[in-house]
């Protein structure tokens, strides 16, 4: 045998015993620098020998090609994963070491939802869930945005790659008034019956900000909607008014400001008197003691179309409260990027 047979079996040998040993897989074999020698060292051999030897070198290389396929070599087992929805055995801990629910409470966006879908449904007011993945239907066209207009713009979307079975682009919803439409559409057969329609939609809103300690890119909004005949804006203020002097346990004072939204018409924005102090200069919360809370209107005529409502005989008004602003107001809160830090010094404060 000469001299370089020899060498393919001792490399035979070896790759043996690291395949019996479990170091290194078949896969990785085929890869070793001295087998590519060996086999680049075929056509160099003189034609006496080159038969012998290129037939010794492909057998070295089909044996590791067929203990790659029967998957020699370490243990290729899925790594260990951690079920984090299973409380014990299935992540090998012993017992369930559950924590006694006293040691938890609610988050505090969750407690001012809470008490504010309390007081609205004492109101008359029922609630309906929002979602977290909508379409540019709801979250434009439906709220009379025109194509291309600017106003798009300024709700700071999130688009996704993804479209619809519709074809339309999947967003994730800037704001709660992607549910007017919806809302509407399943209620309005209330108004023929002379009843009004009158939900509110908690939910989150998604939009493309820089965060800061009052803006955040994820945060909480509740939405209110009323349909029935010869509502007025005298209507929307009240309703706002005795609604947050509840919340907040005291008589509180509107400022009412001239605004746009696409949707509604005429829009406004609604700042509260400060409920901390009166009027100071100094105060954390307020600046010269008001608080702009939400966005409001009178829905928009096209609104109501949209949902198929006839606007010459129904109207009503809509608002968009931020959920996340009035739970830092409520607490003082100074940071919105508490809320999601999921910090525990932070949360046990607000323990009851
Ligand atoms: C809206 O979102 C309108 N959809 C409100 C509306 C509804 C108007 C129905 C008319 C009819 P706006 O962008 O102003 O409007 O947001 C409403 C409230 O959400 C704000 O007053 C604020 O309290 C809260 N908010 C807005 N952006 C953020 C943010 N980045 N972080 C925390 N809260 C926010």
């Amino acid at each position: 045998m000469n001299e370089h047979l020899e060498e393919v079996e001792a490399l035979r040998r070896r790759f043996e015993a690291e395949l019996a040993a479990g170091e290194v897989s078949a896969a990785e074999l085929l890869k070793d620098r001295r087998l590519k020698d060996l086999l680049a060292a075929v056509k160099a051999k003189p034609a006496g020998q080159r038969r012998a030897f290129g037939r010794a070198v492909n057998d070295l290389k089909d044996f590791l090609t067929s203990a790659r396929e029967e998957g020699a070599g370490p243990a290729t087992e899925p790594l260990a994963y951690l079920d984090v929805t299973a409380p014990f055995g299935v992540n090998q801990s012993e017992t369930a070491a559950l924590l006694d629910p006293s040691h938890g409470s609610l988050h505090p966006i969750a407690k001012t939802q809470n008490e504010l879908v309390g007081i609205f449904a004492r109101m008359g007011f029922e609630a309906v869930e929002s979602r977290q993945l909508d379409n540019e239907f709801y979250m434009f066209d439906s709220l009379n945005f025109p194509q291309n207009h600017p106003a798009r713009d300024e709700f700071d979307t999130f688009f996704l790659q993804e479209k619809d079975a519709d074809g339309r682009a999947l967003v994730a919803p800037a704001h709660t008034s992607t549910m007017q439409n919806r809302v509407l559409k399943r209620l309005k057969g209330r108004l023929e019956k002379g009843l009004p329609i009158a939900v509110v939609v908690p939910g989150r809103a998604f939009r493309n900000e820089d965060v800061d300690s009052t803006h955040d890119h994820m945060f909480y909004q509740l939405e209110g909607i009323y349909v029935a005949e010869k509502v007025t804006v005298a209507n929307l203020i009240a309703t706002l008014k005795e609604a947050l002097s509840a919340f907040f346990k005291q008589e509180l004072e509107l400022k009412i400001q001239p605004f746009y939204f696409p949707f509604t018409e005429p829009s406004f924005e609604f700042a509260i008197s400060c409920p901390f102090c009166s009027q100071a200069a100094a105060c954390r919360v307020c600046s010269g003691g008001w608080i702009e809370l939400l966005g409001c209107g009178m829905i928009h005529p096209n609104v109501l179309r949209m949902a198929d409502i006839d606007p010459t005989r129904y109207n009503g008004f809509a608002w968009g409260l931020g959920l996340t602003r009035l739970t830092m107001i409520g607490h003082g809160i100074e940071d919105i990027r508490h809320f999601a830090s999921g910090k525990l010094e932070f949360l046990r404060q607000f323990k009851a």
